[in-house]
């Protein structure tokens, strides 16, 4: 292996998105990512975000705000093969848990290795000799073994942003083995939650006969992985600041002006079946049902811009959601009140932030969530002296540091409904301190710490 002084290392990171273009560079992931660019003049690979009748097998480059980009078009071949295929009706939902949604296709397997050759193909002509070399998530579990057989031996880091599957789960891909040794040719696997490392060993020891050398590294196939518990934060200065923004009492304001003196319960998501939305909507159907004399005294608001609408499964997510909002409101609505709103669109983030900070409840529900970073947004975002209660799912990765929130199992109607109605008699003084536990824990292991915790681990790798 290369002996990179870290120092003088540059970084190159890939990612299916890039942050190229976008004037704020709202999600926290771009912000870290960003800086981490910034700090070593590094490159950024990702996709252009366009589609071109011929493939682009070059990548071409661009610059902006000291960060280098080096971006590539897909075909709308390789769109509908590689993105909506694989990656989001293969990977997602068996990552999800949910291999009943899985849409296994021999020729999107054969695209996606193919994009994630030509990723490491372009990889090995922009790279100098000290680079090391950081991967985002599940469109990308190839690109290091394509490196090695390439012969580049350049330090190569590795970050799940969803969920490792239980064993079972990821072997119900036909591909599993292919996936694996992707997987395995990186030096450093960062995971989101104990949990998914816990299913990663389990599944390279049952499979792949991989012995662990220590507590984070196995050997496995001749090489060691080290397999990191690397928990995404949030930058929660910069979002406790937008929260007081003009743009979020803006939006705060409107909000007001249709809630009244009621109290919002508020959902924050992409539109995506891991949300755990119907189950969620169900859940405050329950509470009106089980708590009548909240009627017109609460209103539920969900915000959810559509996402991935070619693929099926979220057209139909969107039905249904829409039958049930109105069902709801049919039921329990009444002449002056609303009990359900829904959003189907995205907001400015000051807006969301604004949001927030007005919600006496948030609700972050999903069924499954690599970390959900709405549920750390949401606790940056309230005022101390007087915070909002988290409601938060078992099955979320935040669960495991968020241990202050409400717990719930966000397939049980009757746990949502009770959590809420916990949520708005809660004492002051136990709000008070439940968010504040909450709020030491974002900003101890917040996005700045998220960044370091994964590079140190891939400059010391690299170093030995
Ligand atoms: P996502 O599945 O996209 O991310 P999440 O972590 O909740 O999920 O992040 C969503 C982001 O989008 C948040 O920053 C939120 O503010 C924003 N957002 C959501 N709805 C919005 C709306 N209506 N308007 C504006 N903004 C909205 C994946 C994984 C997660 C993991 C992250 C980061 O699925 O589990 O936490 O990556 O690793």
């Amino acid at each position: 292996m290369t002996q990179p002084d870290p120092a003088s290392s540059r970084l190159i990171a890939i990612s299916n998105r890039t942050a190229f273009g976008t004037k704020s560079k709202a999600g926290g992931l771009a912000v870290a990512v960003w800086d981490a660019l910034k700090s070593s003049n590094g490159l950024w690979m990702g996709w252009s975000g366009k589609i071109y009748d011929f493939p682009s097998n070059r990548f071409s480059e661009a610059e902006q705000d000291g960060v280098n980009f080096a971006l590539c078009n897909y075909t709308k071949t390789e769109y509908e093969d590689f993105y909506l295929g694989y990656s989001n009706s293969v990977l997602w939902p068996v990552f999800h848990g949910r291999v009943d949604l899985a849409k296994f296709d021999d020729r999107n397997f054969k695209t996606y290795v193919e994009i994630n050759k030509r990723f490491a193909e372009n990889t090995v002509d922009l790279a100098e000799a000290n680079d090391v070399i950081w991967v985002h998530d599940y469109h990308f579990l190839l690109v290091a073994k394509f490196l090695r057989e390439m012969g580049s031996s350049l330090p190569c880091g590795f970050f799940l942003h969803i969920p490792f599957p239980n064993p079972d789960a990821f072997r119900s891909i036909p591909d599993h083995k292919h996936l694996i040794e992707g997987l395995i040719s990186y030096d450093v696997v960062g995971l989101q939650g104990k949990r998914d490392v816990a299913n990663l060993k389990m599944y390279l020891e049952q499979e792949m006969g991989a012995e662990p050398v220590s507590d984070t590294v196995m050997r496995v196939n001749g090489r060691s992985v080290f397999l990191l518990h690397c928990p995404i934060g949030i930058d929660v200065e910069s979002f406790s600041q937008t929260a007081t923004s003009g743009a979020a009492l803006e939006a705060r304001n409107r909000i007001s002006t249709f809630q009244r003196n009621r109290s919002l319960v508020l959902g924050v998501d992409r539109m995506d079946y891991s949300k755990g939305l119907p189950q969620r909507f169900e859940g405050m159907a329950k509470f009106f049902d089980d708590y009548p004399h909240q009627h017109g005294k609460v209103s539920f608001t969900q915000v959810a811009p559509p996402s991935r609408e070619m693929v099926d499964e979220y057209m139909h997510l969107r039905e249904e959601l829409d039958a049930l909002a109105g069902r709801i409101n049919g039921d329990y609505g009444d002449l002056d009140w609303i009990p359900i709103r829904y959003l189907a669109r995205g907001y400015a983030r000051e807006e969301v932030a604004g949001l927030y900070r007005l919600a006496e409840v948030c609700l972050v529900t999903p069924l499954q969530d690599g970390m959900n970073l709405v549920a750390k947004e949401f606790i940056a975002t309230q005022d101390p002296n007087d915070p909002g209660v988290l409601v938060l799912s078992k099955f979320a990765g935040a669960a495991e540091q968020m241990k202050d929130a409400l717990l719930v199992n966000p397939h049980s109607p009757t746990e949502i409904s009770d959590a809420v109605a916990k949520a708005l008699s809660m004492p002051l003084e136990e709000r008070k301190k439940r968010w504040q536990s909450l709020f030491d824990g974002i900003m101890s292991e917040d996005i700045t710490w998220w960044r370091e915790r994964f590079m140190t681990v891939l400059n010391a790798v690299s170093a030995n």
